[in-house]
């Protein structure tokens, strides 16, 4: 994945503390892995905390030199992130001016009024899927059927945090991350604004994470690249 500087990727995972969306502790994962910490984006509830998350996507994006027209937000989670981030991006002063059009899925269709499953922005050109989390890597495949049908170009997906573990169940695990094989799958680079490392960096900083780092670092033994 490509990353933006070290330095903003902490300020992030230290906004995520902040902001009680990262924690330590146990969780089970979707893919059934048993964390020591979780990201919780859903927890970005407030106008302020959605507001600065739409300014780190915004300078992910633009950091990673990608050239796109617009964004896409899968339902539900993805709607807000897409939102913000469109936000962000039209008063960045990279973009110029630059309006960024959005748009996302209802995830059931609607029969009256104007119909069909999409909502926003004409889906057309260069469309960055914009998301929260990979861990195992299993939610991209539909937002990029949705792009592609419309007669739009899946160009990146943009997340908050790659956990940076490997896809597959843990009878199997493969060679590469989930990230590395969406990447390779659809041919198009995954942008994350963290990652695990950012995560580990701000645990050996601060004394008050220091008793969470063993249990991370095994984690990662098991399941990281
Ligand atoms: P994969 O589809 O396996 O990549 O898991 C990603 C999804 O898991 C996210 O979209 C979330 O629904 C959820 N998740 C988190 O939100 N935060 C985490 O730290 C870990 C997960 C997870 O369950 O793996």
């Amino acid at each position: 994945a490509t990353s933006i500087s070290a330095s903003n990727c902490e300020s992030f995972v230290d906004f995520a503390l902040q902001e009680g969306v990262l924690r330590f502790g146990e969780f089970m994962t979707k893919s059934g892995r048993l964390s020591p910490y979780f990201f919780n984006a859903g927890l970005f509830n407030h106008g302020a905390s959605v507001g600065r998350l739409g300014q780190f996507y915004a300078q992910a994006l633009i950091d990673a030199g990608i050239d796109f027209d617009m964004l896409f937000g899968p339902a539900y989670k993805g709607i807000p992130l897409a939102t913000t981030a469109a936000i962000s991006l039209s008063s960045h002063p990279r973009l110029a001016g630059r309006s960024i059009p959005f748009a996302f899925n209802r995830k059931e269709a609607k029969a009256h009024g104007e119909g069909g499953t999409l909502v926003g922005a004409p889906l057309k050109g260069k469309v960055v899927i914009i998301d929260d989390v990979i861990t195992a890597g299993t939610s991209v495949n539909e937002s990029v059927d949705i792009i592609r049908s419309a007669g739009a170009e899946p160009v990146a997906v943009l997340i908050a945090l790659d956990r940076m573990e490997r896809a597959g169940n843990d009878h199997e695990l493969s060679t590469n991350s989930a990230v590395q094989e969406v990447a390779l799958r659809h041919g198009m680079p995954v942008i994350a604004i963290a990652n695990l490392e950012n995560i580990l960096a701000v645990i050996r900083e601060r004394a008050e994470f220091a008793q969470y780092e063993a249990a991370v670092l095994a984690y990662r033994q098991r399941y990281g690249i």
